[in-house]
C-alpha cells in the first residue's frame, strides 16, 4: 500500500531534515510539509501546506485533501520558549497533540509520530541513565506539555488502538536547520561562533552535563521506530533515547581540536541553567535497543567534526 505522509510542524530543526528523509524513502510526492508559515529553506520538491494545528476546521481540511496514512506532529515550543510563554506553550503542546489525535482516530490513520523529550523528568528523577520508569517531576511548562501528552498517547492507544509512537528526544545537533527555543541549543550554536568568531558566550555552565544525539542519529532513530512491527513495541508512551552526553566545556574541548585558537566564555544567570539542571544528565535506552535495535552510529569527536566540515562550507 501507497504511504501518504503529513508532517505538521516541518519546517523546524528535525522537520526540515525528517522531510527530506521522508520524502528519499515514500517518494516527494507522497510527503505534503505543513507549517504556520512558509519555509525558510525553500522546498520544491513536493506538497506544501501552511496549516496552524490549533485551526481544526484547517486540519480537518488538510486530512480531507491528502487523507494521510500516516502524520508526523512536530509543531511544538520547546523549553526556554515555553517558560516565556507558558499558557502559548501548554496550548500548542496538548491542544495541537489532541487535535492531530481526534482527526487521526476519525480519519483511520495507521501510524502517528510525536516527539516527546528528556524535558519529561524533572529535580527528583534520577539524574546519571534515568531509566525508562521513574519518578518524573517536571518543572517547566514544557516538560510537563510533554508528560500530559506522554500520559495521552499511551491512553489513545489503549482506548482506541491508535498506532501512536514516540521518543523522548534529548539535544539533537546538526548544521542544516538552526534550533528554536531550546534549553540544549547551546550545542549547536557553539560550532556557529566558533567558525564565525572563535569566540562563544555559553548560556550554560561548563560543567552541565546534558544527553545529546546527532541529527542523522535521530532521523534514523525515527525512522527505525516507524517501521517497526506494532507487536515489538511495549511502550506507547514514549521510548528514552540517547546519543551521547557532555558538558559544554568537553564540547569545547573537542572543538579546539580542529579550532586551537576557540575560546568559551559562560554567561552566569541565564534562566536556561535551572531548566538543565533539572534534566537528566544521561539517559538509559535498553527498551528502544531492546525493542527495535536503537543503537547511535555518531560520538562527540564525530559529531564535532561533521558539524565543522559541513559548517565551514557555510562560513567559508
Ligand atoms: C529543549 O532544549 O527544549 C529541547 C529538548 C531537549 O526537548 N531540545
Amino acid at each position: 500500500m501507497d504511504e501518504r505522509i503529513v508532517i505538521i510542524g516541518s519546517n523546524g530543526q528535525i522537520g526540515t531534515e525528517l522531510a527530506t528523509a521522508l520524502r528519499a524513502k515514500f517518494g516527494a510526492q507522497q510527503v505534503v510539509t505543513s507549517d504556520i508559515r512558509e519555509p525558510q529553506i525553500p522546498d520544491s520538491e513536493g506538497p506544501f501546506e501552511i496549516i496552524d494545528v490549533l485551526d481544526r476546521k484547517s486540519l480537518h481540511l488538510l486530512f480531507t485533501k491528502y487523507r494521510p496514512t500516516q502524520v508526523y506532529l512536530l509543531a511544538a515550543m520547546l523549553s526556554a520558549t515555553g517558560e516565556k510563554h507558558p499558557r502559548q506553550a501548554w496550548d500548542l503542546n496538548i491542544n495541537g497533540l489532541l487535535n492531530v489525535l481526534d482527526l487521526s482516530i476519525e480519519y483511520n490513520v495507521k501510524r502517528i509520530f510525536w516527539p516527546s523529550s528528556i524535558a519529561v523528568f524533572g529535580p527528583h528523577s534520577p539524574k546519571t541513565n534515568t531509566p525508562q520508569y521513574s519518578v518524573m517531576d517536571p518543572n517547566t511548562v514544557y516538560g510537563i506539555s510533554k508528560l500530559a501528552g506522554e500520559r495521552i498517547c499511551e491512553y489513545y492507544f489503549n482506548r482506541y488502538g491508535l498506532d501512536v509512537r514516540s521518543i523522548r528526544y534529548p539535544g539533537i545537533i546538526s548544521w542544516k536547520a538552526a534550533p528554536g527555543g531550546g534549553t540544549t541549543d547551546y550545542a549547536v550554536h557553539i560550532f556557529h561562533e566558533a567558525l564565525k568568531s572563535n569566540h562563544y558566550a555559553c548560556f550554560l555552565a561548563p560543567d552541565t552535563a546534558l544527553p545529546m544525539l546527532y541529527m542523522d542519529d535521530a532521523i534514523r532513530g525515527t525512522l527505525a521506530l516507524m517501521d517497526a512491527p506494532a507487536k515489538n513495541l511495549s511502550i506507547r508512551s514514549s521510548y528514552n533515547l540517547t546519543g551521547v552526553s557532555f558538558t559544554p566545556a568537553k564540547l569545547a574541548d573537542e572543538i579546539r581540536n580542529y579550532l586551537p585558537e576557540f575560546v568559551i566564555t559562560y554567561d552566569e544567570n541565564d534562566p536556561r541553567q535551572a531548566i538543565a539542571d533539572s534534566w537528566p544528565n544521561s539517559i538509559d535506552d535498553t527498551e528502544a535497543q531492546r525493542d527495535w535495535g536503537w543503537n547511535p552510529r555518531f560520538n562527540l569527536s564525530e559529531i564535532t567534526a561533521d558539524m565543522l566540515t559541513n559548517l565551514k562550507e557555510k562560513y567559508r
